[in-house]
């Protein structure tokens, strides 16, 4: 994982914000704006400077500690300072912050005064007129702050992948209704599968743009039009999200599909592996002197630098144009190496269908096991299961599996970490079950150290087999619990225990990085979509996204074996 500078800095501001509105040590804020101002100036990358191990310290603005948190963020992709503020400040402040005319000091007021922690509050604060009478604001200021909240560009912060999927498939089906375009597809993040997307970057190839672009830009979603060239227009839709579209001729379209697919340090590493090779490379081919060697296919772009083609999940510069270069790319898990689903609820708690409709709608995807994971006691907001419910589950599944309709329903149960790490279910009925999902649902501000605690002692259970959502986390909704995942996939490993990666699409707890450390330390993933009804099984689109991301096999993941396989893996020594 490579953070660019501009992200290190971005996330030391973050920290010195949240300092401010926490109301911490003048000197230490500005110890934070410094040295996020340091590295964003700083002409080399700090990633780089950190794998060389060359010390930081001599950036002026950056001294011993801030040395340290730079080489956190470089190593782990993150800053616990920041994670630890995030537990009790909500993260929705950091949105606030956004609006013209806010910085730390008001929204602490905000917050303080009027417990405003997000946008939709501040809204019904501004409409109620409760804003303009604090310290420090004003009519002038609340006005202005209620026109920046109506504003378009505030909306179009980023987007779960899955919203988007809906957008790119309305619009290449309507792109590709235009008789002259050749080929159209999504690029930039979108096309990375990374869990959120800022813009959406498109791309048509036709021999003439205008009409493409017109088509584009009177799209009926299209709310307004922010530029319009020849070949290229931004637009923002009716939801706020805002499109770029790029329109090329098809000599050059693979050439411009590799360079807006990004990620820009992966185009970066590209090219300077192009230069080695006195070649020159840009969005409409690859060249040596004025004679285009490739253009109009993407994978032509990498061939004739001497790569295979790596899958745009993996574009991130993590190691995989050496593994182009060597031919070792990993063959990614896909929709159709999964056999089964192995998190799932029904009616019995929170979920919306019966057993029997589950088994169905699973059936029907194909799959050969699916796991009913109804929540266990503790959860009451669910309605979980007590042990005589559980048990009349786990008869029915045997009634449904003696009939043979060709999927097996798996005996298996969400089971509660209850906060000393016990597991909310008697090992009596623990024994009944095929396998576990044990998910922590409560607690979740406890401190690093006893929340990772808590969870390896859950994993000592014989009984504890995946470890479901693992970071709790929801995308732009609730930052994740904090817990030491460099603890905890080692202790899985010497367990014998699993994690999942929650398909949810504002889930994904399990980040692209992690499943990648993940596979490395030997521990299997389950994907699993958590089902509430049937129709969410078609989530597994999304965790295999970051399974991908994170470069997952199919051996990698547990439920690409069959039953009589994974039964085997699932037995722990
Ligand atoms: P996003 O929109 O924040 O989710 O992330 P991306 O990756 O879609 O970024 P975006 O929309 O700014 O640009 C799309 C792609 O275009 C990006 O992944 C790589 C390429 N690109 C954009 N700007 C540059 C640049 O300055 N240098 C290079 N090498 N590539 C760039
Ligand atoms: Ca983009
Ligand atoms: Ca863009
Ligand atoms: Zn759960």
């Amino acid at each position: 994982m490579s953070l660019q500078n501009q992200e290190i800095a971005e996330l030391l501001t973050q920290v010195a914000q949240l300092l401010e509105i926490d109301g911490a040590n003048p000197f230490r804020i500005r110890a934070y704006r410094n040295a996020a101002l340091a590295v964003e100036n700083h002409p080399r990358s700090l990633a780089d400077m950190v794998r060389a191990q060359e010390p930081l310290s001599q950036i002026p603005g950056v001294g011993n500690d801030l040395a340290e948190k730079i080489q956190e963020a470089v190593l782990t992709g993150r800053l616990a300072l920041r994670e630890e503020l995030l537990q009790h400040l909500p993260a929705g402040l950091l949105q606030l912050l956004r609006l013209p005319g806010l910085g730390p000091k008001r929204v602490r007021t905000l917050y303080l005064e009027l417990k405003i922690s997000d946008l939709a509050k501040l809204r019904a604060a501004v409409m109620a007129n409760r804003v303009q009478t604090l310290p420090g604001f004003g009519p002038k200021l609340q006005a202005q702050l209620l026109k920046a909240l109506n504003e378009p560009a505030l909306q179009s912060s980023r987007r779960l992948w899955a919203a988007v999927k809906t957008v790119v498939d309305e619009l290449t089906t309507m792109l590709q209704g235009i008789s002259s375009v050749a080929a159209v597809s999504a690029a930039g993040s979108f096309r990375r599968a990374c869990e959120t997307v800022g813009d959406l970057d498109l791309l048509a190839a036709a021999p003439k743009a205008a009409p493409v672009m017109d088509a584009f830009v009177h799209f009926e979603d299209v709310r307004e039009i922010i530029s319009q060239g020849e070949t290229r227009a931004t637009v923002v839709l009716r939801s706020g999200m805002q499109v770029d579209l790029r329109v090329v001729p098809r000599e050059s379209y693979g050439a411009a599909l590799q360079y807006f697919t990004g990620s820009q340090a992966h185009n970066v590493a590209l090219r300077k592996l192009a230069q080695q090779k006195n070649l020159k490379i840009n969005e409409y081919g690859v060249f040596r002197g004025a004679k285009r060697l490739a253009g109009a296919e993407e994978a032509e772009i990498y061939r004739v630098l001497g790569l295979a083609c790596p899958s745009p999940e993996l574009r991130e510069n993590r190691g995989e144009l050496e593994a182009a270069r060597l031919k070792t790319l990993p063959r990614l898990v896909a929709l159709n190496d999964i056999r089964g689903d192995l998190h799932a609820h029904t009616n019995a708690t929170d979920g919306a269908d019966s057993l029997t409709a589950m088994a169905d709608g699973a059936r029907a995807r194909g799959y050969e096991y699916l796991a009913i994971t109804d929540h266990s006691q503790r959860v009451t907001v669910a309605h979980g299961l007590n042990t005589a419910r559980l048990a009349h589950q786990l008869d029915a599944i045997d009634r449904l599996n003696e009939k043979g309709s060709g999927l097996l329903l798996l005996k298996s149960m969400e089971v509660d970490i209850l906060e000393d790490g016990s597991l909310d279910l008697p090992e009596a009925m623990l024994a009944r079950l095929d396998l576990t999902v044990c998910s922590v649902h409560s607690k979740f501000n406890l401190s690093r150290t006893a929340q990772t605690e808590r969870i390896l002692r859950a994993m000592d259970n014989p009984y504890f087999s995946i470890l479901g959502h693992p970071t709790g986390r929801l995308l732009n909704e609730r930052p994740p619990y904090d817990v030491d995942m460099e603890k905890i996939l080692p202790g899985a490993r010497a367990r014998g225990c699993f994690l999942e990666v929650n398909s949810h699409p504002a889930r994904l707890d399990l980040t692209d990085i992690y499943c990648r450390e993940a596979k490395n330390l030997g521990v299997k993933i389950s994907i699993a979509t958590d089902a509430h009804a049937v129709r969410d099984f078609a989530q597994m689109a999304y965790g295999l996204n970051q399974a991908r991301r994170g470069w997952l096999e199919p051996e990698d993941v547990l439920n690409t074996y069959a039953w009589k396989d994974l039964k085997k893996i699932l037995r722990r020594k």
